[in-house]
């Protein structure tokens, strides 16, 4: 008698946005594939997280600073009748030459997991510690809905990813990140500065327009955990109504095996002018520097080999 032939494959639905590893388990490979974004509990410790806290304390004090770092102030703050200095700051940027916060992009438990999106060859490319404020009544504190990508002249998208640490639990009270689940399977869309009445931080560029109807996330997260998203993922963060200072430290990384873009006639013309005001002023240049030597200074290589960024 013969038996019949049969292929047992077993189909697993495409993948794009993940590459094949040992860590990711089948379904969180499958949500990020799906979702665009991925939470791993408790990832950083507290103590970490308290030592990140000190060294911000100290960059609000001025009592240390670094090349190159960026210190934001909220625009209705700082506008507003006299409130000690470190109040008014939102965000510390660009702290690659700053040890006591870069060493948040180096943890090796955060580059195990950014290994699975982009790759062995691994540089951090933008480093932010955001501050939010308690909300001042004209609602400065939200963050507009983007997509990151908006501010990188870097691809391929999907060999780029973010991490961000919740440094203490983060709900909808004190402004807790939303994401649009599904979306980073998009297109870049234009952005621009948002009309709302209270005015808007520097920077802050909003998508001009998403669809409404795709629902929205609200990531409540504890202190430690962290979530990865993708570049073309629409997200934004809500307002602080609390009378505490909300704070995340993430770091965006890309494959050193990216190439840059040159942005010109594209949606990104308007923040290459503002990236390349700010960096002419911040290092009193006085000739243009290109949009991709701007982040070239600011690249630094965490993992592996430095290619082509
Ligand atoms: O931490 C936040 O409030 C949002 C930060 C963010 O999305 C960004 O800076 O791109």
């Amino acid at each position: 008698m013969k038996t019949c032939d049969v292929d047992f494959a077993i189909v697993f639905p495409p993948t794009r946005y993940t590459l094949d590893n040992d860590l990711l388990t089948t379904e969180q490979r499958q949500f990020y594939e799906e979702n665009g974004f991925l939470v791993i509990k408790n990832l950083v410790s507290h103590k970490d997280i308290d030592e990140f806290r000190e060294v911000f304390e100290k960059v609000c004090k001025k009592e240390l600073t670094a090349p190159g770092m960026v210190v934001m102030r909220d625009v209705a703050i700082a506008k507003s009748e006299y409130v000690p200095d470190q109040k008014a700051i939102t965000k510390v940027q660009d702290f690659q030459e700053l040890p006591g916060l870069f060493r948040y992009c180096s943890l090796p438990q955060i580059l195990k997991y950014v290994e699975c999106f982009i790759g062995p060859n691994i540089m951090s490319m933008h480093t932010m510690l955001i501050n939010k404020p308690p909300d001042a009544g004209k609602k400065t504190s939200r963050h507009p809905m983007h997509q990151d990508l908006h501010y990188f002249p870097f691809r391929p998208a999907d060999r780029i990813v973010c991490a961000w640490t919740a440094m203490e639990r983060i709900d909808r009270s004190n402004g807790c990140l939303v994401v649009l689940p599904g979306t980073h399977k998009g297109e870049l869309k234009q952005h621009d500065y948002p009309e709302w009445e209270g005015g808007v931080n520097k920077m802050y560029h909003g998508v001009r327009d998403y669809d409404p109807n795709i629902p929205r996330v609200h990531l409540t997260m504890e202190k430690g955990d962290t979530v990865f998203f993708h570049p073309i993922l629409i997200h934004g963060s809500g307002m602080n109504k609390t009378a505490g200072f909300r704070k995340a430290i993430s770091c965006h990384y890309a494959s050193s095996d990216c190439d840059y873009i040159d942005v010109k006639g594209t949606t990104q013309e308007n923040i290459e002018k503002e990236v390349i005001e700010l960096a002419l002023k911040r290092y009193g240049l006085e000739s243009e520097i290109a949009l991709k030597d701007a982040w070239m200074a600011k690249g630094r290589v965490v993992q592996g080999e430095r290619n082509n960024l």
